[in-house]
């Protein structure tokens, strides 16, 4: 509600503000405080109203809201068989490149649309986008106020607690590594403990309103963007053994590392096999062709990215997107020409893999199914219409659905590059099998005794 009529108070400021700066269809590359970010974001709303929508996940510490733009020919719904997407930046508050980058792309999406661009009509038509500019409003508003163009390394990087937001979340590496080598669940780790999130007093609100969201929408993929470096990290963040560094490949380590490399090739910089380091006294020997696996680099305890894959189906990076933090506003168009293309194609990236519905005989969905592929020792679930989505690099699988009460189906998938291969799943029921065992059986009694003459 409160969004609700803050955003209609708005409106008419962001109307003249539109009408005043002549920005219809263009961006302004400069950045954007609290109160000036929701007026962006509303400015794109009324550009494109009928393909966005505005809404929030919660609030800070300090009670500024976590202010989501959404995507999508039909805001507000999850279409069944239409895979999610989200964007989330800034949630290291004096990172504020890819904060602006998330303002622009919205601008720009909005833009290429109306001037009907069929690659973005295409996308926006087949996907659900979720822009979050900014997980941390009140570091960036304390990052922002430092007075000069040069801002300090540290200065409000945490939340306004202190919290550092990419070492909050429930550290679920630590189990998988257990499950890995005694068995046990290898996805969704956190089922059935979203009280014990409510009540964990360590988690900061930050982190709490994007663990509920992660557990509500049926993400697919994500990016997570920061900056610091220029490499596009993929997981794990977190080592196996506890130390610095060391490489820590996930059971998706193929298709992370061509995730990755979908955003490092359409960045120049990213991608300059003999781009310095950004310091001189960097360790930069993990990064190849703008990629590195998180532990490889550092190892990072409590991260965002694994915890969306060892807690959903979404599939997310870590995108390092500037040597420096906060530099100077002249430099963000120049940043945003350098990865406008890859953030374009990050999101196509949703588009690959496996997807397709998981029904029973009489043709009604099955949510929570498991699919799972053979060698890929991580599964994932269908959503509430039975939808689902498995992102795959190219080659040949064995697919399997199943659920409980259900005989399972395994079917062989040709997977190209893109797009997605779809596989629907149709499961029997065990209890109707049972069924049909026993009128088979009573009827050859019945034929037994007619012939026996019982
Ligand atoms: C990082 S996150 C990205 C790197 N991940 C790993 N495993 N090295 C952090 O949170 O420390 C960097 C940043 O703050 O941008
Ligand atoms: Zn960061």
């Amino acid at each position: 509600m409160k969004l609700f009529l803050s955003v209609l108070f708005l409106t008419a400021a962001a109307v003249a503000l539109v009408r005043a700066a002549g920005t219809d269809g263009e961006i302004s590359f400069e950045y954007h405080r609290y109160e000036e970010l929701r007026k962006a974001l509303v400015s794109v709303w009324l550009q494109c109203p009928t393909i966005t929508r505005i809404y929030t996940i919660g609030e800070s510490f300090e009670g500024r809201e976590l202010l989501v733009l959404e995507m999508s020919d039909n805001p507000g719904t999850h279409e069944a068989g239409e895979p999610e997407f989200k964007y989330i930046a800034n949630m290291h508050g004096n990172e504020a490149v890819g904060r602006e980058l998330l303002i622009y792309l919205a601008q720009y999406l909005c833009n290429q649309y109306q001037q009907g661009n069929e690659t973005i009509i295409d996308l926006v038509h087949n996907t659900r986008i979720h822009l979050m500019p900014s997980m941390n409003p009140d570091g960036f508003e304390k990052a922002a106020s430092q007075p000069g163009e040069i801002k300090d390394w540290f200065v409000g990087r945490s939340n306004a607690q202190g919290v550092d937001l990419n070492r909050n979340f429930p550290d679920l590496d630590r189990i998988i590594y257990i499950n890995e080598r005694e068995g046990g669940a290898n996805n969704h780790l956190l089922q059935n403990m979203k009280k014990a999130v409510d009540e964990n007093t360590k988690l900061a609100p930050e982190s709490k309103a994007v663990i509920h969201w992660i557990m509500d929408i049926p993400f697919v993929l994500s990016a997570n963007l920061h900056g610091g470096d220029v490499v596009a990290n993929y997981p794990y963040d977190e080592t196996r053994t506890g130390s610095t560094h060391e490489y820590s490949a996930s059971p998706d380590d193929v298709m992370f590392k061509s995730l990755a490399r979908a955003y490092s090739i359409y960045n120049p910089v990213m991608s300059d096999q003999h781009r310095a380091p950004c310091r001189k006294t960097d360790d930069d020997s993990s990064f190849k062709d703008g990629i590195t696996n998180g532990g490889a680099w550092y190892s990072v305890p409590g991260g965002m990215q694994d915890f969306n894959y060892l807690s959903s189906n979404c599939f997310e990076i870590t995108l390092e997107l500037s040597c420096d933090k906060f530099p100077n506003e002249d430099t963000l168009k120049l940043y945003w020409e350098q990865n406008r293309n890859s953030l374009v194609n990050y999101i196509e990236q949703v588009h690959r893999g496996v997807k397709g519905f998981v029904r029973d005989l009489q043709g009604n969905p099955i949510s929570n199914a498991t699919i799972s592929v053979e060698g890929i020792d991580h599964d994932i679930t269908t959503a509430k219409d039975g939808d689902y989505w498995r992102l795959l690099a190219p080659g040949n699988y064995k697919v399997a659905a199943s659920a409980p009460g259900y005989l399972t189906v395994i079917k062989k998938v040709a997977v190209p590059y893109s797009p997605a291969t779809r596989v629907d799943f149709e499961l029997e029921s065990l209890m109707e099998r049972k069924e049909e065992e026993r009128e088979e059986l009573m009827d050859w009694w019945k034929m037994m005794s007619e012939t026996l003459n019982f």
